[in-house]
């Protein structure tokens, strides 16, 4: 409780801060708006290079209030839908959170392959947990394929908060 009372105080300064008119979104009501939700794409988030795409499926209504999660799952391109079989990337998959209009993220976002009922990882599919909008306005979510701690790929998705 503590914690989410600083956090507020933390997001609450920033905004004070800057004079952006993201602050119109404060004044508003309707603060939590619901995430962008794009034609349905045969590859939501497509990495060409690694000839994979992948999809991105909030499991909560991204806000500014809470942490959020999401279930990120890949599949070869070349198999054309989200119903092929799930693949490993066979490298790193991470998150980054970016708020363009500002020039800041936010951190820090957890990524974890996504294990089922005994503990047995389910491949190409992972857990994104503690992804924190730090202020309301638009944010960009790049879901990045890293190797060695170098970005070999990423993706982009838009999500309004
Ligand atoms: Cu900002």
């Amino acid at each position: 409780m503590m914690s989410r009372l600083l956090t507020l105080g933390a997001a609450l300064a920033l905004l004070s801060a800057c004079n952006s008119p993201l602050l119109n979104h404060v004044e508003a009501d309707e603060r939590i708006r619901t995430p962008n939700t794009e034609k349905p794409s045969e590859c939501p988030l497509a990495f060409p290079k690694q000839g994979l795409c992948a999809s991105w499926t909030w499991e909560n209504t991204p806000n500014d209030q809470d942490f959020s999660q999401a279930r990120v799952v890949f599949w070869k391109a070349s198999q054309g839908s989200i119903d092929a079989p799930e693949l490993d990337p066979a490298l790193t998959v991470s998150a980054k959170l970016w708020m363009p209009s500002m020039g800041h993220g936010s951190s820090p976002v957890s990524v974890q392959a996504h294990t089922d009922e005994t503990g047995n990882i389910v491949p190409g599919t992972f857990d994104v947990s503690k992804v924190f909008f730090s202020m309301p306005g638009d944010w960009e979510v790049w879901l990045q394929l890293k190797q060695d701690g170098k970005v070999l790929e990423q993706a982009k998705l838009d999500v309004s908060i």
